[in-house]
């Protein structure tokens, strides 16, 4: 029976993550997935979670079920992450918090609680990461799109952005990346949240705050003040927190799913639909990754360990932002790429062509998706000026 199913298209990144694993040249460049890379080009055990592994092995008695919220020290730690440590809203009893199976179990969650409230159409930024209307479309619901970045500047149109927004009718969703906008690692000032916060609120939208790289953008507290000033402006959210990145958690799947709303019975109700997802879905989240981060944030020793390592990728990246657009600017004498500098974390997205894209990879060994994202943790220092000669000669 099988044959009666049409393939679909392969996914573009772990195709093109292929093809450079295959490209014999001793010379390339690979710009493409995104996970944290170092100077050597690798993705190691950070130091704090290799000890944190350590300690779980030794104490740990049994396997068993942790129950559909999995692990409550993890949510309890991600929950002050987010909401900040004795927040209002968390004493007062209007939060929830699940254990996900990554930030992508998080963003089928919240997806599937809009879905239960009876949304219909998801707003997502244009350009987005494409799991968005990925995990949108396969809950039921329909995909718009709101304008987001200049492409002119490479900054933030947030009058572009609030007049999309303004589109949405009553009680449609919506999705805003926190800090590190994936794919153009163009981000929200406090202040321009608060004002998509109002604008959310008087519009009636539930949304959905996507939390993937927190710590990669300026710092830990920096990097959630746009967040929390959008609560405070809304009123509610929904929230999915990614530890992959920031402790280099990958394949444990360790996210979470959050929301905050007005009424502790409100948040009651919503976190028995949350529990219904997740029973239907995978049941009970996978335990190892959250361990290692309630081991991690309750552990003062370990959890110093694992900011400054967290604060040392975050530094490696913004250096090898400024070399870059430093390089791009000289080499194509135009400032439009000096806007690189200013982005934050781990992707910038380049206006390129897609043959340009074709050809740098064909002639050059230099490997991106074809929306021009690149990956600024893939650099080094030493590879910065032949990768600029190349980009520059097709921008
Ligand atoms: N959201 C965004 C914007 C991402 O880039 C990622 C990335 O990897 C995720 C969510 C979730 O990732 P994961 O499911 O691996 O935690
Ligand atoms: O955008 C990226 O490259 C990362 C990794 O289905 C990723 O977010 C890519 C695709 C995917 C899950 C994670």
């Amino acid at each position: 029976q099988f044959s009666t199913l049409t393939p679909m298209p392969a996914d573009a990144l772990l195709g093109l993550m292929a093809a450079y694993r295959e490209d014999m040249r001793a010379e390339k460049f690979d710009l493409g997935v995104g996970v944290y890379k170092n100077d050597e080009g690798e993705t190691p055990v950070m130091s704090a979670v290799a000890k944190a592994e350590a300690l779980i092995l030794e104490s740990q008695t049994t396997k068993v079920y942790e129950g559909p919220r999995g692990n409550p020290d993890y949510c309890a730690a991600i929950e002050a992450f987010v909401f900040g440590e004795g927040a209002a809203a968390i004493t007062e009893g209007r939060t929830l918090s699940f254990t996900a199976p990554g930030g992508c179990g998080a963003l089928f969650l919240g997806t599937g609680l809009m879905s239960r409230m009876g949304v219909k159409t998801v707003w997502v930024s244009n350009p987005t990461w494409p799991n968005h209307p990925n995990v949108v479309r396969f809950m039921g619901l329909d995909v718009a799109e709101y304008p987001y970045a200049d492409p002119e500047t490479g900054e933030l149109d947030l009058a572009a952005m609030m007049a999309g927004i303004d589109k949405a009718e009553r009680g449609d969703g919506i999705i805003i990346q926190g800090p590190c906008h994936n794919p153009t690692g163009i981000d929200l000032t406090v202040d321009d949240w608060k004002a998509v916060g109002e604008l959310v609120k008087k519009k009636g939208l539930f949304a959905m705050l996507d939390v993937a790289y927190h710590g990669f953008a300026k710092g830990l507290d920096e990097d959630v003040k746009g967040v929390r000033a959008f609560i405070d402006a809304a009123g509610e959210a929904l929230i999915s927190y990614s530890c992959s990145k920031n402790f280099g958690l990958y394949r444990e799947r360790a996210g979470c799913f959050l929301a905050v709303g007005e009424t502790a019975e409100g948040i009651a109700a919503a976190s028995t639909h949350v529990a219904a997802l997740a029973r239907a879905s995978y049941s009970m989240p996978p335990a190892h990754g959250a361990a290692i981060v309630a081991t991690i944030l309750n552990n003062a020793e370990l959890r110093a360990e694992w900011e400054a390592e967290l604060t040392q990728m975050r530094e490696r990246m913004i250096s090898l932002r400024k070399a870059l657009a430093d390089a791009l600017v000289e080499k194509t004498g135009s400032n439009r790429l000096g806007a690189v500098a200013n982005q934050n974390g781990m992707f910038s997205q380049l206006p390129l062509s897609k043959d340009g894209i074709t050809a740098m990879r064909e002639k050059s060994g230099l490997y991106m998706p074809n929306s021009g994202r690149i990956n600024i943790a893939g650099l080094n220092l030493k590879d910065i000026p032949t990768i600029a000669d190349i980009i520059a000669s097709e921008a």
